[in-house]
């Protein structure tokens, strides 16, 4: 053994190292591990509890598997921390999330141990899947292919699909079910109903450890132990046929429920999968959070991703707020949404999955019966919104932006074309910050601006927010409507004002200049507002009008602009291609204005993780990025 005893984690640069210690050792290794995890995350902050809760999990996987030949992929990703250490990124981790840095997901172009790209859910399994047909089909038959899924990600309607498609395929591939009953919030619907009963039945379980015995006395047999393996299950299957198992009847291989925090045990579990050829899920039990107590016995929601905290006491730091005063958009969103159904019995609150992260939990602690979260489901969500609509009843359908990528076709074939009223909130727009690029909400405006009966909206503060879901609510034809809005505070203390309809697509005039106007789309605007004031103490006047609509434009504004000002800047928080410059561009073609144009916004690149105003400083769209553009058009003008 070249590892010598003591500190083992400062010795492990990659899992070839872990395979030089006694299995006796990994239990050592995983407590070294999920320390690491609790010091760094403590002091850097990052995803916590899902991390803590498959370091046995990854330990085993690590020290079974021949990864990077074996593919290993995580589902979502907020939870390969342990994986990322283990395969030489230890020293590197201080760095995650941090602008530069690790990225917070595995990342392919970050590393070889890092089989697939993730951040969005549910993914995993189609996947490893492909990775196993292709593995299949280039002869390379003596790869692994495993997917780590957890029960919320399973509830994510692309990982069914790929179950389906792998149970009737015969490729070598390992889902691995980590069920500790939580998403980001409570999971929720009837798989994880199913997960509890499963994990609970007693007549399962005892069948199931008959299956294990016997399992662990073949496993070393080869093909005939793969015989009488099938020979045991069909028996499970027929005396189970009260209580079918439902991957069963997909046709995979179902093992467990295991503990998931038992390395040993887990080890011997994967030792003896890898000989099994064929689809097959195993069923681990894992408790989010696992091995600190403030997050085990703590809100599993709070500890999944606490920001920096004491990591003696538990006691999460409080952020030093820039504007003590001014709320998150979320909750104005979410106190507005219930301000707003207390009035009008019509409105119905709707997230896949972002109660807490979108605020939409006040209304369901509020309002049980009118606030559904729908489980990590964008595509249902939005379709489960248009057959609200079609009954008369206003949706308040609240996406992350990034994530609706996942439900454009939802938005077009099933509320669009269809002609149905539904409210759109995307938070999360413009860029997220250090969940990074998976996470940025760059398309929104680009993606539904081309879109028949769809309003594109967005608040350059709390207010208007308020204003514009005040206005979403109020009976109108056949449109759909989209708010976007950005992570973070807004701007303004005194949100909570009266109510006052914003007409669609009419804009504000917030400032008339001499020779140049910014035409601003969303909460950027502020930067805009900055750089007015910046340049008015030098006596040099900027026009800026906050358009509030990418669509409909107001064509009324947008004449003003092109017939008073010679230069327009346009700014917005979303990606150049298509969105809303693109917008008042077309518009200035098809007018034959000839105005100096330019356009601020996300580049034609992926902007990777760091915090917003890095990001926004990075692609020239902050203050002193806007200040440069305007001196460089104005100073063409002096010329
Ligand atoms: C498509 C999509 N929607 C929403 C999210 C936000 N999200 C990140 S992690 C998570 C919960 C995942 O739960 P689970 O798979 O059970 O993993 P756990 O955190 O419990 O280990 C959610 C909803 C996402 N990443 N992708």
């Amino acid at each position: 053994m070249l590892i010598t005893p003591g500190k083992l984690l400062a010795q492990i640069n990659s899992p070839a190292d872990m395979k030089k210690l006694d299995q006796a050792q990994l239990v050592q290794l995983c407590d070294e591990l999920r320390h690491f995890i609790i010091d760094n995350v403590s002091v850097y902050g990052g995803h916590f509890g899902a991390s803590l809760g498959v370091v046995e999990l990854t330990v085993a996987l690590h020290y079974v598997f021949n990864t990077p030949h074996d593919q290993l992929v995580w589902d979502v990703g907020h939870q390969a921390y342990g994986h990322k250490i283990l395969t030489g990124r230890r020293d590197s981790f201080h760095t995650n999330r941090v602008y530069g840095g690790l990225s917070g997901f595995p990342k392919r172009a970050e590393s070889e141990y890092d089989a697939f790209g993730v951040g969005h859910s549910s993914t995993s399994v189609s996947a490893a899947l492909g990775m196993a047909v292709a593995s299949k089909y280039l002869h390379q038959n003596d790869k692994q292919h495993i997917a780590v899924i957890g029960d919320g990600a399973m509830t994510g309607g692309i990982a069914f699909e790929g179950m389906n498609h792998a149970g009737v395929s015969d490729s070598n591939v390992l889902i691995i079910l980590n069920d500790n009953c939580m998403s980001i919030d409570p999971n929720v619907g009837a798989l994880k109903d199913y997960l509890t009963d499963i994990t609970t039945s007693r007549t399962y379980n005892k069948l199931k450890d008959e299956v294990w015995n016997l399992l662990g006395k073949l496993s070393n047999f080869g093909k005939s132990a793969q015989e009488i393996v099938s020979k045991v299950e069909n028996g499970i299957k027929s005396t189970l046929l009260s209580q079918s198992n439902f991957f069963e009847s997909l046709n995979l291989r179902y093992f467990g429920p295991v503990d998931g925090h038992d390395v040993n045990h887990l080890v011997t579990i994967l030792n003896d999968l890898k000989n099994i050829n064929g689809p097959k899920i195993l069923h681990c039990v894992t408790v989010k959070g696992k091995g600190y107590g403030p997050a085990e016995q703590g809100n599993a929601t709070t500890w999944h991703a606490p920001g920096t905290f004491d990591k003696i006491t538990g006691e999460i730091h409080k952020k030093v707020q820039e504007k003590p005063q001014a709320p998150k958009y979320q909750d104005v969103f979410g106190h507005t949404l219930v301000e707003l159904a207390k009035t009008n019995d019509k409105i119905i609150g709707i997230t896949p999955a972002m109660p807490s992260g979108s605020s939409l939990n006040i209304m369901m602690k509020e309002m049980p019966d009118r606030a559904f979260d729908v489980g990590i489901a964008e595509q249902h969500a939005v379709t489960f919104s248009a057959g609200l609509a079609t009954q008369g009843l206003i949706p308040f359908c609240n996406i992350y932006s990034s994530f609706m990528q996942r439900a454009y076709d939802q938005v077009i074939h099933d509320v669009c074309i269809q002609n149905l009223p539904v409210n759109f909130c995307l938070d999360r727009a413009g860029f997220a910050g250090a969940d990074g690029p998976t996470h940025h909400g760059a398309y929104d405006i680009a993606y539904f601006r081309c879109l028949p009966n769809m309003i594109v909206a967005s608040p350059m503060n709390e207010s208007e927010l308020r204003n514009l879901m005040f206005t979403a609510q109020l009976p109108r034809e056949g449109q759909a409507l989209s708010i976007r809005y950005p992570r973070g505070q807004g701007v303004i203390s005194s949100w909570r004002t009266p109510f006052e309809e914003i007409k669609i697509g009419k804009g504000r005039k917030l400032r008339a200049g001499d020779e140049l106007v910014i035409l601003s789309f969303g909460h950027v605007g502020n930067y805009a507002a900055e750089v007015c004031e910046r340049m008015a103490k030098h006596n040099i006047r900027i026009g800026h009008f906050d358009m509030r609509f990418a669509k409909p434009l107001d064509e009324e504004l947008l004449h003003e602009a092109f017939a008073q000002y010679g230069k327009v800047i346009t700014l917005e928080d979303g990606c150049l291609q298509g969105g809303f410059g693109s917008a008042v561009l077309e518009f200035m073609a098809d007018n034959n204005y000839q105005s100096e144009v330019r356009r601020l916004g996300i580049p034609d690149r992926i902007v990777e993780h760091g915090e917003q105003f890095e990001l926004h400083r990075e692609c020239g769209f902050d203050a002193d990025g806007i200040e440069r553009t305007v001196v460089e058009m104005l100073e063409l003008v002096s010329k």
